[in-house]
């Protein structure tokens, strides 16, 4: 009951690959319609109770927009990504114009969050080089690190500076913070409000994210996670649909300290509102089973032993349990069940 997550406004709209983009019926047609998509979710599930922001994709949204429907503003998501002068990189870039610019942006998310009632700002940069010789690795380290410092002394004490990773994608030989040791050392010289997010889909193939998660939990600095689920690279599909074992062993490492949680996902050809439904359930199923671990017996246990008691936890089915939690939170006993109603509407009405 304690679980809180927060679902992203951008992954209520339409999304695509780099070859299509396919509309969906009902789709949000504004970031008010978002939001109404965020608290339905919220309203079957009881444990969605914050809406991620991301800017300028939502750039007039009011925090009373966001309470009048019964949530509260998550993190706020700059974009450093789209705008053309970003070609060659934003914190990055060889021109300190287009640097100037891409801090700018960072400070009016300072401004935004600030005015939505927001504690995080979240960053994922696509920064990186193509080539071998394209540009100089350290000096752009060292830029990124200059633009991001004046961003954190602008942070008020509420606020922290989330810094995502990610290996690949958009660039294809040297990411700028391409792995969770890269986003540390970043954060470490930031100072103790600037942490580490782990999105479950910026890992090569064998990475053990739990043991990352386990590390930066011990260091304090575990800013939360973009959940998702991947069989290949940033696939960004339903968390808990292709490794669902992964998950519970994450939540196993959180215990019973919970960081920020927020869903990061595109869906592409699967109904958009009943995917994120079915996330948060995922979630709360994965949280579930890692209360269930007995860490008493599992101090004592033995090579086999250990391994049995997590097995012991992951198999039970805690689907009943999830039901009658959500059902004494006002929730819906069965949220795919229930949503219907609201799909029906929303796509006749928009
Ligand atoms: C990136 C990354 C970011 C998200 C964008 C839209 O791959 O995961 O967190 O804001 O996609
Ligand atoms: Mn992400
Ligand atoms: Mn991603």
């Amino acid at each position: 009951m304690r679980l809180e997550i927060e679902t992203p406004s951008w992954g209520y709209g339409d999304s695509g690959t780099r070859f299509a983009t396919f509309q969906q019926a009902g789709r949000p047609r504004d970031v008010l319609e978002r939001i109404d998509d965020a608290a339905e979710v919220h309203r079957l599930t009881g444990t969605a109770p914050a809406v991620a922001l991301h800017f300028p994709w939502d750039q007039g949204v009011q925090r009373a927009d966001v309470e009048q429907r019964g949530l509260r503003v998550g993190a706020v998501n700059p974009n450093l990504f789209q705008d053309p002068d970003y070609k060659l990189g934003s914190v990055t870039h060889p021109d300190p114009g287009v640097r100037r610019k891409a801090t700018d942006h960072l400070l009016e998310c300072v401004e935004i969050a600030t005015a939505l009632g927001s504690t995080a700002q979240s960053l994922w940069l696509a920064d990186g080089t193509n080539y071998p010789g394209q540009d100089d690795l350290a000096s752009r380290r060292a830029r990124m690190l200059e633009c991001l410092a004046e961003v954190y002394a602008a942070l008020p004490a509420e606020q922290e500076l989330l810094v995502e990773y990610k290996p690949f994608e958009p660039a294809f030989y040297a990411t700028d913070l391409a792995d969770w040791g890269s986003a540390l050392l970043a954060c470490q010289r930031l100072g103790e409000r600037a942490k580490v997010l782990v999105d479950l889909g910026h890992h090569l193939h064998g990475t053990n994210i739990e043991q990352i998660v386990a590390l930066l939990r011990a260091e304090d600095r575990l800013g939360g996670f973009h959940f998702n689920n991947r069989k290949y690279a940033d696939d960004d599909l339903i968390v808990g649909s292709v490794n669902p074992f992964e998950l519970f062993l994450i939540f196993f490492e959180l215990g019973d300290s919970l960081p920020r949680l927020t869903i990061d996902q595109a869906h592409n050809v699967e109904a958009k509102v009943e995917a994120m439904v079915l996330s948060v359930m995922n979630l709360q199923e994965a949280h579930a089973k890692a209360q269930l671990v007995d860490r008493a017996a599992l101090a004592e246990a033995d090579v086999l032993g250990g391994h049995e008691i997590l097995l012991d936890a992951y198999k039970t089915d805690v689907r009943p349990q999830c039901a009658e939690m959500r059902r004494s939170l006002g929730a819906a006993e069965d949220p795919i069940a229930e949503l219907r109603p609201y799909v029906e509407r929303i796509v006749a009405e928009r």
